[in-house]
């Protein structure tokens, strides 16, 4: 049975450190609204998505800090993030979005919610868990820094997928299963959705954990610099240009291959461009397919919509033929998967 959905990533160029929020919620209303126009069901928003990706500072200004994360849990309802979700309820259009959470408790997490236009509530988050970069700044002065490990907490949610409702009609319900179709419910429900944050895209670890609950769109909101050596090393030297293409092709390589590899659709939406006067980041937000072609892409470096009406029953072939994990995965020789983080060699010969 056909599943068809259509999926939109609001790409946005850049937010500076100077940029006023009324601002940026304004240029994400003005994208919601694109989305609109196409007929989007589902806007896929950056990491951070609400201010400059500030892991890039060191910053020993503790109400500044105090100033990136949002201290309401409710952000539906809180004074500066209220507007977005009334337009994506005006606009019946399903959101998730990246952000910086500091809990009641004073944890921080970089976190990325969903949020149903349909239930007018927060149906899902996920805290992101692989944090990239260091602790503390790289002893050049000029390198650009990534101290995520500094300013968030390891995400504590796991990677748990979970159904959007009320965007595809017709879908099989609960209640309605006969006793003849217990057991074949597959790729008969509503949407199957996960939520990964930038790094974490790398990882074929987090998507092997969406893909075993059924996975159908995985959402990954990322901030990637462009020219960063300090961080991607610097074993081949590169032009600005050349690493920036490198890192785009990195970004669109892990997209394409794990949707493939999973049997799912993917949206990417990118912060990109230059942020704070000089800090390059990629652009390449896209839609990619369960065949793990792109879909649709980013033209620009700035905000854009990339949209694409896909069938969720595209998923069914990768998911029982080539990918069919029941059939086919062999857990019994992944155990070092989980026992071992680090490279063990074994010594040499
Ligand atoms: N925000 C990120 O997680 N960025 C990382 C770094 C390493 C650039 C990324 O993997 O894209």
């Amino acid at each position: 049975m056909p599943r068809p959905l259509k999926l939109a990533a609001a790409q946005m160029g850049p937010i500076h450190q100077t940029s006023k929020r009324t601002d940026t919620i304004h240029r994400m209303l003005t994208l919601l609204q694109r989305a609109s126009s196409l007929g989007a069901q589902v806007v896929l928003f950056p990491e951070c998505a609400l201010t400059t990706f500030f892991p890039r500072h060191l910053i020993t200004d503790a109400s500044l800090l105090s100033s990136y994360y949002e201290h309401d849990d409710d952000l539906p309802n809180a004074p500066n993030t209220k507007l977005l979700f009334d337009e994506a309820k005006k606009l019946k259009i399903d959101i998730s979005l990246g952000y910086a959470e500091m809990t009641p408790g004073g944890k921080s997490y970089n976190t990325s919610l969903y949020f149903s236009a349909h239930t007018g509530t927060i149906l899902a988050k996920y805290r992101k868990i692989h944090l990239p970069g260091t602790s503390e700044p790289f002893s050049n002065p000029e390198a650009v820094n990534q101290l995520e490990k500094r300013y968030f907490h390891i995400g504590d949610l796991g990677f748990s997928a979970f159904r959007a409702p009320d965007l595809v009609p017709g879908v099989l319900k609960k209640g309605d299963v006969k006793e003849e179709d217990e057991g074949r419910t597959e790729g008969k429900g509503d949407p199957i959705m996960g939520m990964m944050i930038c790094n974490d895209r790398r990882w074929p670890e987090s998507w092997r954990c969406y893909g075993l609950q059924g996975v159908e769109v995985v959402l990954c909101g990322y901030n990637t610099a462009g020219y960063a050596p300090d961080l991607w090393g610097t074993r081949r030297v590169m032009t600005p240009g050349e690493a920036e293409e490198d890192a785009v092709f990195h970004h669109k390589l892990v997209m394409q291959s794990n949707s493939y590899m999973n049997s799912c659709f993917s949206i990417s939406a990118a912060k990109c461009g230059l942020e704070d006067g000089k800090y390059d980041l990629i652009a390449g937000s896209c839609i990619t397919s369960p065949e793990g072609h792109i879909l649709a892409e980013a033209k620009t470096r700035g905000d854009e919509i990339v949209f694409a009406e896909v069938d969720l029953e595209d998923c069914r072939q990768g998911k029982e033929k080539t990918f069919d994990f029941a059939r086919h995965r062999r857990v019994e020789a992944y155990g070092l998967i989980t026992e071992r983080t680090g490279v063990d060699e074994g010594g040499l010969l």
